[in-house]
């Protein structure tokens, strides 16, 4: 009997030394020996720029996976939660949304080595305690690359340039005591040098939009892009309204895509629904970019002239402006069928202002033909979406023209 009693003494005993070891050491006790890589963005940066900087560090992570070097192959990358967009109500939702609210998160590890930060969370051996990120690199532009004309890839830990906090993903309990600014000019995949030189097990990589696309536009961009699958039941709400309101379904549009992004094979044969999709972004667009954004009035003759040359009678409407706007565009195309997608109270309050975005930006990808507004990047994404697709080039790069300036987008096709 003594000898059991003795027995769990010691296992008590044992397991608080143990946790206290990996108190005082941060995340260096992790149970696996795996690596931790944490990315964080500028503040103000929107939901789909936001979408592109992880391309960027989902190519580090795999090219560092695909390394033979042991201190870079089992790094994890750590899905920064969404939290406090700028552009989003918090009103009904939890303040930290997971990646697989939005995300296929399956699809994305069919890419890169990805967890959510919850699993880290659950990973993590002090429950209720901080977490101390053990390495934070601040990346900030080298303040002279402009002065001396010098873009070769380079880093250098510096001064830092501006004042940063030291609190991550808005958690409370996300610190570091080791912040670092590092000058940056180079490729994301170039951050890899980081962690050969570190045996840090967490490290945060902060302003991580200041890191640059290296295989921008090549087969590997386009499978990490295709890997970013949307959460299933925002594309089967997108799916009904098509249906429904819309006369679309992908079997006949032409639009269905294999179960698994893998099996995606290049083709440009996508007819699309029987409607022209239209992004009109507003807001700070109208403030900021006078010269680019046209006026309703332009916008209802310019989706009007579309209309009539493809024979088609439906405008769906994608846009963050005010229900005024939408009324007046409503009116200006007296005459056509337009709609817009609102949730329903149960979508609203699960998915929030970023499920309803993503649910526009479905419907817009499967028109077939669709207008955007010059570099948004809301508008991007439904570009690379209707490339993965298999439409034709001609039905996807188009904006709508300014007041003054009538812009080209650039043309960006997928490769495989
Ligand atoms: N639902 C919906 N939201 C939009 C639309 N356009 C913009 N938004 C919102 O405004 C944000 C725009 O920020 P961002 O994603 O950075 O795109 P950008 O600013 O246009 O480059 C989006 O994330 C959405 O929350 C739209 O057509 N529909
Ligand atoms: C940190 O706080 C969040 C909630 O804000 C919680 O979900 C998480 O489990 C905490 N992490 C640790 C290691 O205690
Ligand atoms: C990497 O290690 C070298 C040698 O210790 C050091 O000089 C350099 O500053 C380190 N680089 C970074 C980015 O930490
Ligand atoms: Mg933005």
């Amino acid at each position: 009997m003594n000898k059991i009693l003795l027995t769990i003494l010691f296992v008590l005993i044992y397991f608080c030394d143990a946790s206290d070891v990996c108190y005082q050491k941060g995340g260096n006790c992790l149970d696996d020996n795996k690596r931790y890589l944490f990315y964080e963005v500028n503040r103000p940066e929107g939901f789909n720029l936001r979408r592109d900087v992880y391309l960027r560090f989902a190519m580090l992570a795999r090219k560092m996976k695909e390394s033979n070097d042991e201190k870079l192959n089992n790094i994890q990358l750590v899905l920064p939660p969404w939290s406090n967009l700028v552009h989003w109500k918090y009103t009904d939702k939890p303040e930290h949304i997971p990646w697989g609210y939005y995300f296929d998160v399956d699809s994305l590890k069919k890419f890169a080595p990805v967890v959510e930060m919850y699993e880290f969370f659950a990973n993590y051996p002090n429950k209720y305690s901080k977490v101390e990120i053990e390495e934070v690199y601040t990346l900030q532009h080298f303040e002279d690359m402009f002065e001396t004309g010098n873009f070769q890839d380079k880093m250098q830990l510096d001064n830092c340039n501006k004042d940063y906090h030291y609190s991550y993903f808005s958690y409370k309990n996300v610190t570091s005591k080791n912040t670092r600014c590092l000058s940056y000019h180079g490729p994301a995949t170039k951050l890899s040098e980081i962690f050969s030189n570190s045996s840090a097990k967490t490290i945060l990589i902060d302003h991580a939009e200041v890191a640059l696309h290296d295989y921008f536009g090549s087969p590997l961009y386009w499978q990490a892009r295709r890997s970013m699958r949307f959460n299933k039941d925002l594309k089967s709400i997108a799916d009904e309204f098509r249906r429904k309101f819309l006369h679309s379904s992908d079997d006949k549009d032409g639009t269905r895509l294999p179960d698994d992004w893998t099996d995606e094979t290049a083709k440009r044969s996508a007819v699309g629904g029987p409607y022209v999709g239209i992004h009109l972004r507003r807001k700070d667009f109208v403030r900021n970019r006078a010269e680019e954004v046209p006026t309703l009035m332009s916008v209802s003759e310019q989706v009007k002239t579309v209309l009539l040359q493809l024979n088609l009678n439906t405008v769906f409407v994608a846009t963050d402006g005010t229900n005024e706007e939408y009324k007046t565009l409503v009116n200006l195309l007296d005459g056509f069928e337009v709609l817009r997608y609102t949730p329903d109270s149960n979508t609203k309050e699960k998915y929030g202002d970023g499920g309803v975005a993503i649910i526009d930006q479905i419907i817009c990808s499967y028109a077939r033909y669709f207008i955007g507004t010059y570099e948004s990047t809301f508008t991007f994404r439904i570009q690379e979406e209707r490339e993965i697709i298999g439409f034709k080039t001609e039905t996807t790069f188009n904006v709508f023209c300014g007041r003054k300036d009538c812009p080209k987008p650039s043309v960006w096709e997928i490769v495989y």
